[in-house]
């Protein structure tokens, strides 16, 4: 297991790299150059200048979260191959930089959603929670002026009004996307990009969706162990793998985590792992909870044993923290309380590896 941290770079990260370093067992970063639009290539000077950055501070970067997919891939439409290119000439610029895994995903308009971006806990902290009758309260034909209440603040938390705006139009050229469409839109993509990786060395890891079901209709597709399945065999390749977000998956209590971490950590299928924990409070109801077992619905002793059993040797990083110590900023993204997930999850991999020695 080779530990890493999240960030943002540092126009858009408050955490520098400099507090980063000090973490132990922290051996590099997952970041991306946030400001270059989806579709666009990412220029080869500005990589290199983030490597030197980064390396500067004795850290590395080999994990890239996300290079994003355009919507026009999402949706087949014809000028696909435009952003496919793009794509494949992104993903050799990082591989000169020495990038070895490029976490993305392929959720429809939206990324990850939550309800709630500061839920005050009984210990005084905050967190991130999904209420999952708030959501199916949302029509996605009148989807900006649902979130836009009275005053003209925008409801959903994370989500600035134009965006919103944008959001409408997209989601009606959804309006007739199929599963099975978008399986086939998906397929093309990897058809288009698996190759290059080879060719490049670069692991692809796709990153489950999240919440693990359909919302506003859209279709979401890498929800479960059978459907990764589905995902991994349109392409039989050890590049065409996945990236394994206990808490997204997990949010589906249906999902064994650690029996699919195995299935596929044996297979050489998983590149990259985002281990949290989160505590469930009705069906499909959750709040993102500090990483320990006990704070939370997850055995994260079984999660990182099954890693581990499996000899998985990828990149892992703690997930989503809460707000402690006063902290603000980036929801889910502050540096303490990922930084206790972060020894926690080394605490449990030296446990198991010593018990396992003896
Ligand atoms: C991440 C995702 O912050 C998060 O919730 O786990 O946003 C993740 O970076 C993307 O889905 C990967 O493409
Ligand atoms: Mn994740």
């Amino acid at each position: 297991m080779k530990l890493v941290f999240r960030w943002f770079g540092k126009e858009y990260d408050k955490i520098p790299l400099e507090y980063i370093r000090q973490i132990p067992g922290i051996t590099g970063v997952v970041t991306s150059l946030m400001d270059i639009p989806v579709g666009e290539v990412w220029p080869q000077e500005r990589l290199k200048a983030l490597k030197e950055e980064v390396e500067r501070q004795g850290l590395k970067v080999e994990v890239i979260e996300s290079v994003n997919v355009h919507e026009d891939i999402k949706l087949g439409e014809p000028s696909r191959d435009i952003y496919i290119e793009n794509y494949i000439e992104t993903m050799k610029n990082l591989a000169q930089i020495g990038v070895k895994v490029i976490c993305y995903n392929f959720m429809p308009v939206f990324d990850w959603l939550r309800t709630e971006l500061e839920r005050p806990l009984e210990d005084g902290s905050r967190t991130m929670a999904y209420r999952h009758e708030m959501v199916m309260k949302i029509d996605p034909k009148n989807f900006a002026n649902e979130f836009i209440d009275q005053s003209g603040d925008v409801e959903l938390p994370g989500w600035e009004p134009e965006r919103l705006k944008e959001i409408s139009e997209t989601l009606k050229k959804y309006s007739d996307m199929t599963e099975e469409k978008y399986w086939r839109n998906i397929k093309y993509f990897l058809d288009s990009i698996i190759p290059y990786a080879e060719k490049f060395d670069i692991k692809m890891a796709i990153h489950p969706d999240d919440p693990p079901w359909p919302i506003f209709g859209l279709p979401r597709v890498i929800t479960s162990r059978e459907n990764i399945r589905k995902f991994l065999d349109l392409y039989k390749s050890p590049y065409n793998g996945i990236t394994l977000c206990t808490g997204s998956l997990g949010a589906d209590r249906r999902n064994d985590l650690p029996a699919i971490i195995k299935e596929f950590a044996k297979e050489g299928r998983i590149h990259f792992a985002h281990i949290r924990n989160l505590k469930f409070e009705a069906e499909k109801d959750f709040y993102e909870s500090a990483h320990l077992s006990k704070c939370g619905s997850f055995d994260m002793f079984e999660i990182v044993k099954a890693f581990y059993d499996s000899g998985f040797d990828g990149y892992v990083r703690p997930d989503h923290g809460r707000m402690i110590w006063g902290e603000t900023g980036r929801p889910g993204y502050g540096l303490y309380d990922r930084a206790l997930g972060a020894t926690y999850i080394m605490g449990l991999w030296e446990a198991i590896d010593k018990m396992s020695r003896n």
